[in-house]
């Protein structure tokens, strides 16, 4: 979500993420759309942290130290020594993702660093199963390999390293930043680096990486291609600041980073007290929440649970016969200031799934239902209407389909987009009314036999012999 920094100029468009509910990123790792996050707090970090790693050429040391961390204590340094060229590289992989993902980071070059050799950074691999574990160097089939990481070039400008089967060469493709000013790295401060792959669906060209400096998009590669088979899914992270190609390191220097988080969702900047109010004009319900209720009179909802699935967070629920609408799933929130929202829904995508899946939005102005094909555009955020609410208000999912089985419901989002017309607010107040009105005729009525039922008391008691002397 594109939020405006209310502090900064009207310029700078810093888009906030996940990241925004989580202060100091502390807990972020809870978010359902985050795979790994470690702020490097503890020298067993990549041990404790992750269920399969391995490195080459370990250069990195997590280290102690409040002034050298961006936050908490600890922090990943990084010895580059001149006149050295090897790759060091920590190998995380005990995770697979469908589609498309996330990872930032935050990055010091010691003050004085000398960009004069090409450096690499983070990034993200795929690699099939059984596949040579190196092959720098080797042109990508479709259905071996794709990356995309980060890497720092003279002057140190930031672009994008990724390998695919449309590279020019048999190295992977440098590709600059693309979108606004270039940003050319400062040493001595830190900076946010996000980076996104969105595989594409094979047969199709509609792969794209999208690079974010400090919460600013900086790179946009759409219409790539970068696999043959959906097979082929993102199944590593490198975590890396080994200086390379075909130079060496000039001389000793360092390289610190902190707050890595890789995740199936927009992660954004860290954020501190007072920049974390944007975020809450958005509320996203999961299947796993609170807010989400199923119910049946057909065949029972049930829940499929895959880490790393297309899903939103780890599991969706689903409804196998079509039926008459008898079926339902219900997300109910309680917006936090009265607005126009946008409203979206997250779904897992396939084949055999109905083409016309009715979500009904119950807003402040009534009831609207919006079809969507389900066979298509899963693991992720699909805009379903702008919708006004005062207060309350859910979406329904239901059985009342054409054709297909295994209707999904997963994750719905409400993005807050602005204040409502007049008009639109006025009738949401006055329907609010007209529930309140309607609310005390049931206990009027409520009321009035209750008063019915002891009027005929009284009658009866004061009619009785025994009790005539009070009459
Ligand atoms: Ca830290
Ligand atoms: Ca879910
Ligand atoms: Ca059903």
């Amino acid at each position: 979500m594109e939020i405006a920094n209310p502090n900064a100029s009207t310029e700078a468009k810093v888009e906030y993420g996940l990241a925004a509910e989580y202060l100091y990123d502390e807990g972020i790792k809870n978010h359902p759309a985050v795979i790994h996050a470690t702020g490097f707090e503890s020298a067993d970090w990549l041990e404790t942290e992750f269920d399969y790693n391995s490195w080459i050429g370990h250069r990195g040391y997590q280290v102690t130290s409040p002034d050298l961390a961006f936050s908490g204590h600890g922090v990943l340094e990084y010895q580059n020594e001149g006149g050295e060229h090897y790759p060091h590289v920590f190998q995380i992989r005990d995770f697979e993702t469908e589609g498309v993902i996330f990872l930032r980071w935050y990055r010091r070059f010691q003050s004085g660093y000398d960009f004069s050799c090409q450096s690499k950074s983070n990034g993200v691999y795929a690699r099939c199963h059984g596949c040579p574990e190196s092959s720098a160097g080797v042109k990508p089939d479709g259905y071996d390999k794709y990356s995309c990481k980060l890497q720092f070039w003279r002057g140190g400008e930031p672009k994008f390293y990724t390998y695919h089967p449309e590279q020019q060469g048999n190295y992977g493709d440098t590709l600059p930043q693309n979108v606004g000013e270039k940003i050319y790295i400062e040493p001595g401060r830190w900076y946010c680096f996000e980076i996104m792959l969105k595989p594409n669906d094979a047969g199709q060209r509609n792969g794209e990486i999208k690079l974010w400096i400090d919460g600013m998009l900086k790179a946009h590669y759409p219409d790539m291609r970068f696999r043959d088979t959906n097979d082929l899914k993102i199944n590593e992270l490198d975590i890396t600041a080994y200086v390379g190609g075909h130079c060496v390191a000039p001389r000793d220097q360092k390289v610190w980073d902190d707050n890595l988080v890789l995740a199936t969702e927009y992660i954004g900047p860290m954020v501190t007290e007072v920049m974390s109010t944007p975020h809450l004009d958005e509320i996203i319900i999961d299947n796993t929440d609170a807010g989400f209720a199923i119910s049946y009179s057909q065949d029972p909802w049930q829940e499929y649970t895959k880490v790393g699935g297309q899903h939103y967070g780890n599991s969706h629920h689903y409804n196998k016969q079509i039926g008459t609408g008898q079926d339902t799933a219900v997300w109910s929130f309680t917006v936090p200031k009265s607005g126009n929202y946008d409203v979206y829904a997250w779904w897992c995508e396939a084949d055999w799934r109905p083409p016309d899946v009715p979500y009904t939005i119950n807003h402040s102005g009534g009831s609207t239902t919006v079809r969507v094909d389900q066979r298509a555009n899963g693991g992720q955020w699909n805009l379903l209407g702008t919708f006004y609410f005062l207060n309350e208000g859910s979406v329904v999912v239901s059985d009342d389909v054409s054709s297909g089985r295994d209707i999904v419901a997963d994750a719905i989002r409400l993005a807050y987009s602005s204040e409502g017309s007049l008009g639109i607010v006025l009738r949401a107040k006055v329907a609010e009314l007209r529930d309140v009105a309607a609310e005390f005729e049931a206990k009027a009525s409520e009321l009035r036999s209750i008063v019915d039922e002891l009027d005929g008391t009284v009658d009866r008691l004061l009619g009785d012999a025994t009790l005539a002397k009070f009459n």
